[in-house]
């Protein structure tokens, strides 16, 4: 197999990564992070006991970075990109990519430059790093900023952890609830009733808390462990929960401050190895090879971390807590690149079961509580990705705040997707067939027992979806085989709980520019009258959302509700604005009582949209320091001031996930399930932009041009 990183990297890499100048997006290096870090120290912040909860790049704002790029850029010369999303109009050199457009100008161009803010000195705005400092003697914890351009930190602040939450889960908690509860006599006591007596044989899982009102919880930095029994090294510990016990762990006093000993139901005995070839069974043999290949390479080209493929121009990132994140996502129309999404990202997600008793507490915020990017998967060719694969790595920090590279973390390929568009016509005998094809930019993670891939598809039509799959092993219980509501049975005395995976996106729009705006767009019938005298008539209602607290929307599937972001200041030919929409899929936001705990935790989820005015502080949809809050971060929070979302920068935050019923068949591994949104052009080109794909070259998917007249007629 070619080494199709190398052969990528050639072929993109107009400038060397040695002479290529930093971007102020680019994600943070492992010289930056030991930089920081050596800043910190000096700082006296660093003493034996703290440790990194957190640690990452802090993007400057917005406007300093289009300010920036507007003024000159990495290369001293206005970057293409920069301005393309700074909606200036500047045309941008991307030749090759000649949409029909072109030659269908638009008919209103209103003057939508932006003011020219670029800096006096042309500066890199100042490069920082935020970190979440804790140290695990005293529990103190602290949200610090270092700058790297003033070598100092600019930013401290001592958490509250009653008001403000408290920072993620570190690697030695895993470590250190293990041993503690190993250790505790009661939790031993519990173990033992339960004929469970080698403890080096039981795995506990730290579990986040949430926030219950527990004055004796609230005031410690805890976990809630759950136990399975892995009688051999490479059992599933999953398939055997010992249910009914919890033991809450103190991990700064490191130690059980209490053991939950609710009730007694066996351990299910059924081995889930699903790599045993006793529980599998023999392979099947009947699968004959597929195989991916681009013999002249693949279509996209990587520079640095600037993606460009088919006239679409992003760049990637990748953060210890969001995973990808993409920036200043454009699309080519024509010589001019247009600027759809600033930044785009999956920041938070929560998954709440709905088992009401004893395990009623269950929820993890798989973001804010645990960085879904720090356990990122280091990708293999052939097993996670087919074909044609460029690779870029990811580099996180350990507990110490020491980097970490993760292999092969981002995927980066290109798909076949059937069919673009096929007509055959019956009266002028045209027979036409293309082919869609999408770019993949991908990363997966593990958290505990699920896997999450989280996949964003640029299709040839402008088309922009983000899909997350969903894997790996469900979250069990015991199941004492009757018909609970609550909980599916699995294998026999096997149990996994109902619970929801809601996911919470963060794109920062910038549709053809800074000055967007959202409409709600509902479909429906007409009823019958003088307008409608055959009853037939079809219309859509359309609202445009002006203020945050009128953007506090849910999908409506028999309404086919959509939801259109476009630009105030650019119509298209037809005179509408410029607009992507965006398609949910509809599916139930969180199910928790509006009186419980979570669903103060959780506000983001309880609406599939939020549009807010853009505000750089305003990044998590469950506020910053999701672990153990109490409840109203985030981004009920955030619109508590009701501004104007009309005409101006703002940003779309979109709830979308699964609701899950466990099956059978989800067992012992799940096969993958989907979900997502979908993004659109909708009056942003004047018509299909794909009409110049060629059809494959080498087949007859393309029929003979028109005949010449016929003489012989008339
Ligand atoms: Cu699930």
């Amino acid at each position: 197999m070619t080494d199709t990183k190398v052969r990528s990297a050639a072929a993109g890499a107009a400038t060397p990564p040695a002479q290529r100048r930093a971007h102020p997006l680019d994600p943070a290096t492992a010289a930056e992070f030991t930089d920081g870090r050596r800043i910190l120290a000096g700082a006296g912040l660093l003493t034996e006991s703290v440790r990194f909860a957190y640690y990452g790049l802090e993007e400057p704002p917005k406007d300093d970075v289009l300010a920036y790029l507007a003024g000159g850029g990495p290369d001293g010369a206005a970057d293409e990109t920069g301005a393309a999303t700074a909606g200036t109009g500047r045309a941008g050199a991307q030749p090759g990519h000649p949409l029909p457009d072109r030659a269908l100008p638009d008919r209103a161009l209103p003057d939508r430059a932006l003011p020219d803010r670029a800096l006096p000195d042309r500066a890199l705005p100042d490069r920082r790093l935020r970190a979440f400092l804790i140290d695990v003697v005293t529990g103190e914890s602290a949200d610090v900023v270092v700058s790297l351009t003033q070598r100092q930190v600019v930013a401290r602040r001592t958490l509250d952890p009653l008001t403000d939450g408290r920072v993620p889960i570190i690697d030695a908690d895993f470590a250190v609830a293990e041993e503690v509860v190993r250790a505790d006599p009661a939790w031993r006591a519990a173990m033992a009733r339960r004929g469970l007596t080698d403890v080096s044989k039981i795995r506990a899982c730290p579990l986040t808390a949430g926030s219950f009102g527990v004055e004796d919880e609230d005031r410690r930095r805890m976990v809630r462990v759950l136990a399975f029994v892995q009688a051999r090294e490479h059992d599933l510990a999953w398939a055997h929960p010992v249910d009914g016990v919890a033991a809450y762990v103190d991990l700064i006093e490191k130690k059980v401050f209490k053991v939950v000993d609710d009730f007694d139901l066996p351990v299910p005995r059924e081995s889930g190895d699903y790599d045993d070839p006793e529980v599998r069974g023999p392979l099947r043999t009947t699968l004959r090879p597929i195989e991916i290949t681009q013999p002249e390479g693949p279509g996209f080209t990587l520079d640095g971390h600037c993606l460009e493929w088919q006239g679409w121009s992003l760049r990637i990132g990748f953060d210890a807590r969001e995973g990808l994140t993409l920036h200043q996502i454009s699309l080519a129309d024509g010589a001019e690149q247009r600027p759809v999404i600033y930044r785009a990202s999956i920041p938070e997600m929560v998954v709440p079961y709905g088992d009401p008793k004893f395990r009623y507490w269950q929820a993890y915020f798989d973001s804010g509580e645990y960085l879904v990017g720090k356990w990122a998967n280091s990708l293999e060719l052939g097993c996670d990705c087919l074909g044609e694969i460029a690779y870029l790595d990811a580099t996180i920090t350990d507990d110490f705040g020491e980097p970490k590279v993760i292999r092969n973390a981002v995927c980066i390929h290109e798909e076949d997707f059937g069919i673009l568009w096929k007509h055959t016509d019956i009266f002028n005998g045209s027979a036409q067939s293309r082919r869609q094809r999408r770019l993949v930019v991908s990363f997966f993670t593990t958290v505990g027992n699920y896997d999450y891939g989280f996949y964003w598809y640029f299709y040839l039509d402008g088309t922009i979806e983000c899909e997350v799959k969903m894997t790996g092993v469900l979250f069990t219980a015991a199941h004492a085989g009757d018909d609970s509501p609550y909980s599916a049975q699995v294998a026999p005395g096997l149990g996994a709980p109902v619970h929801q995976h809601l996911f919470g996106a963060r794109l920062d729009m910038t549709v053809d520019g800074l000055a967007n705006a959202v409409e709600e767009v509902d479909v429906s019938g007409v009823p019958a009258g003088p307008e409608n005298a055959h009853g037939n008539a079809m219309s859509r209602t359309v609202t445009r959302l002006r203020r945050e607290s009128e953007a506090c929307r849910r999908a409506d599937a028999l309404r086919g509700r959509s939801w259109r972001v476009l630009n105030t200041e650019r119509a298209n030919r037809f005179g509408q604005p410029v607009s992507f929409t965006l398609y949910p899929e509809a599916a139930p936001v969180l199910l928790a009582d509006p009186g419980s705990s979570l669903h103060a935790r959780a506000g983001f989820a309880t609406n599939h949209l939020w549009v807010t005015g853009y505000d750089p502080a305003q990044r998590y949809p469950a506020g910053d320091f999701v672990n153990q809050h109490p409840g109203g971060a985030g981004l009920p929070g955030f619109i508590a001031g009701d501004r104007n979302i009309d005409g101006t920068d703002i940003v779309v935050w979109h709830t979308f996930g699964a609701t899950h019923f466990p099956r059978p068949e989800d067992w012992p591994v799940m096969p993958v399930a989907r979900c997502g949104f979908v993004l659109k052009p909708t009056g942003f080109f004047g018509r299909n932009p794909t009409l110049d794909v060629p059809p494959p070259p080498g087949t007859q998917c393309q029929a003979p041009p028109p005949a010449a007249p016929d003489d012989s007629a008339g």
